[in-house]
Order: structure tokens, then C-alpha cells, then sequence
């Protein structure tokens, strides 16, 4: 299909060009420059950093993490109308360091991040993406309004076992519409990682062995959140056929025959019915249609209209 084969083909040119960066490593802030003026198509986001800060991270590692997420939001356009970005760090507890509506620049945001303190505490990851999804994906904490389909990321970095269980808050804060990126460094379980990251977790679960790994993701989120990416494949959109994207927003579109089930969302889809020529009605099934002025037959066989009123007779 076109669609997807120029997704493919501007995933493509961002790994390419990923790589070529790599091989030419170039100083952050002249990363920074080029990367917000030139390959990033801005769609806005809604962004939560989310930072195990327990005890078992060593200082030098807590300073690696810093860099990784300084490196990461250079090349999203940090703005009250483009991407917010909030950080909560855990451990025993959840210390909230700044929200979605804190800081309207970059600068802001990387001043915050470098003046972090390590907590050094115990590890409740469970706690940590509760208070996410309940207070730091709130309009009152800064994110903007559900119907607006501003996607909503989180992104766990963590490097050990949670000392609570993080399943189904996971899970609830997945089906709450954020997409959770979960990062494991070292000897991290990925069976929990996998519990806490959106599908598919080949995009969405990364273990790396080491802090100083960690960096290798840079190019990992540069082609998910750049050039390739639209608004359709970072939320969770919902929609039973297809969906378009459009900047900052997306709509769903039905296969020929089929409009947009006027009733809205059923089982949580926004579903397709098939679309009934004139003189015939849509059946309950949203599948058929039937006509107005037809009676069923006397003999044998149910007569059935489908895809547009076309006939079709079904034995019986
Ligand atoms: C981190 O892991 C990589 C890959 O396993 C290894 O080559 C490197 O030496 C490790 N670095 C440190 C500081 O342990
Ligand atoms: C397109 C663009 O902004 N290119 C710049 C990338 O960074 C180098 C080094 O800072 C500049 O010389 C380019 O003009």
C-alpha cells in the first residue's frame, strides 16, 4: 500500500541518516541546532520522562542518565504549542521534578534535568507510573485535552527489579492512551519490561547492558519521533480500518463501501458500517444492508445487500 511504503521509505532515510551520525559524532548543542531547524517533522507530543533514581545507580551512571535525556529532547521542539515535556524521578518515592505546563523552553528543561538530585533510594516503579498516568498526563499538570490526540509519551528508564508490581498499572496507563517507552539497563528482567512497554515491543522495550549503552538509543528515538513518524503511529488511534494523519491530529477513514459509523465508538473502535445506497437501511450488524421496500423471501435462501446495496444471496 502507498501509505505504508512511504512510511517505510521516510523510516528508511531517518536510519540512514541516524547512521551517518554516528559515524560523524558532533558536539550536542550543534546536534541541537540542526536537529530542531531541519530533519524533525514537529508533531507536538505530550512527554514524561519517568527516572529511577534508586540506590543501585552509581553517581557517575545518575550523570550518563542526565545526558541521555539532555541528548533526547534536542530534537523535539519544546514549546507550549509544540512538545511539553514533565520528569518525575522515583525510589521509595515519587518526587515530581517539573510538569507538562513548567517550562516553555529547552533551555528550562535542560537546566532542570542537569540540577537533579540522585534520590538513592528503593525501587517502586509501580508507584511511579500511577502518579504518571494519574497526575503528569492531566490537564491541571500541564497535558492538553484527550479529544486534542496530542500523542502522550512516557519514557522509563530503570535499572532493576521493581520492588512493587507494576502489571497492571502499567497496563492501565497503556489503555489510558499513553505509550510507554521502557528502557532496562543492565540486569534487568525483560519479562518486566515487557509488562510495562506498549506494543510492539520490538519498538517500544529496549535493554541495553550498561549506562554508557544507553546513548545508542538516541538513534532509536530520533527515527520514531522524527521524519518517519506521524500522529498515526504514536497514539493509539483506534481506528477499525484506517487512519490518516494530519499534523498535530489524524482521522479515521473506511475501506470504499464503508463510512464512519455515525453512532461513534463501539467496543472502543471507531468502527465502519457499511454505506447503504438509497432505498436500502443498514442492518443492526453494521454489515448489510437491506431494503426498504423488500419483504424477506418465501422460499429458501436469506437475500442479503452488501457493500454498497450490491445483492448477494446466501443459501440458507
Ligand atoms: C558497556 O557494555 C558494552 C557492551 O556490552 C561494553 O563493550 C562496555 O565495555 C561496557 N562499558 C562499561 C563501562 O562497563
Ligand atoms: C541545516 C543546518 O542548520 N545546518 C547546520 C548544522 O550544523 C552545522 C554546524 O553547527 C552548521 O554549519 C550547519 O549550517
Amino acid at each position: 500500500m502507498k501509505p505504508l511504503a512511504l512510511v517505510l521509505l521516510s523510516l528508511l532515510f531517518c536510519l540512514s541518516q541516524a547512521g551517518v551520525n554516528k559515524h560523524r559524532p558532533r558536539s550536542a548543542a550543534a546536534r541541537g541546532q540542526n536537529e530542531t531547524t531541519n530533519p524533525c517533522k514537529a508533531v507536538p507530543l505530550d512527554f514524561v520522562f519517568v527516572i529511577d533514581s534508586s540506590r543501585s545507580i552509581r553517581p557517575n551512571d545518575y550523570e550518563k542518565v542526565k545526558t541521555f535525556i539532555v541528548n533526547l529532547i534536542q530534537f523535539l521542539e519544546i514549546g507550549p504549542d509544540a512538545t511539553r515535556v514533565g520528569l518525575l524521578q522515583y525510589g521509595s518515592v515519587v518526587q515530581p521534578e517539573f510538569s507538562l505546563n513548567t517550562f516553555t523552553s529547552k533551555a528550562e528543561v535542560e537546566q532542570a534535568v542537569r540540577n537533579m538530585r540522585h534520590l538513592a533510594t528503593g525501587t517502586m516503579t509501580g508507584l511511579a507510573i500511577k502518579y504518571a498516568m494519574e497526575t503528569s498526563f492531566t490537564e491541571e499538570d500541564g497535558a492538553r485535552a484527550a479529544h486534542l490526540h496530542i500523542p502522550r509519551i512516557a519514557v522509563i528508564v530503570t535499572d532493576g527489579r521493581p520492588q512493587d508490581t507494576v502489571e497492571q498499572v502499567a497496563a492501565q496507563a497503556r489503555q489510558a492512551g499513553i505509550q510507554i517507552f521502557a528502557i532496562g539497563v543492565g540486569r534487568v528482567d525483560m519479562n518486566t519490561l515487557k509488562t510495562i512497554g506498549s506494543e510492539p515491543h520490538s519498538e517500544h522495550v529496549h535493554l541495553v547492558a550498561n549506562f554508557s549503552q544507553i546513548e545508542t538509543l538516541i538513534s532509536v528515538f530520533h527515527s520514531k519521533l522524527c521524519g518517519g513518524s506521524e500522529t498515526c503511529e504514536l497514539v493509539d488511534h483506534q481506528c477499525q480500518h484506517t487512519c490518516v494523519s494530519s499534523p498535530a491530529s489524524y482521522r479515521c477513514k473506511c475501506r470504499e463501501g464503508f463510512i464512519l459509523n455515525p453512532d461513534g465508538k463501539t467496543n472502543h473502535l471507531y468502527s465502519c458500517v457499511c454505506r447503504c445506497r438509497a432505498g436500502f437501511t443498514l442492518r443492526p450488524d453494521g454489515r448489510t444492508c437491506q431494503s426498504e421496500s423488500d419483504r424477506p423471501p418465501h422460499h429458501g435462501g436469506r437475500v442479503l445487500y452488501q457493500m454498497g446495496g450490491r445483492r448477494q444471496s446466501v443459501p440458507t
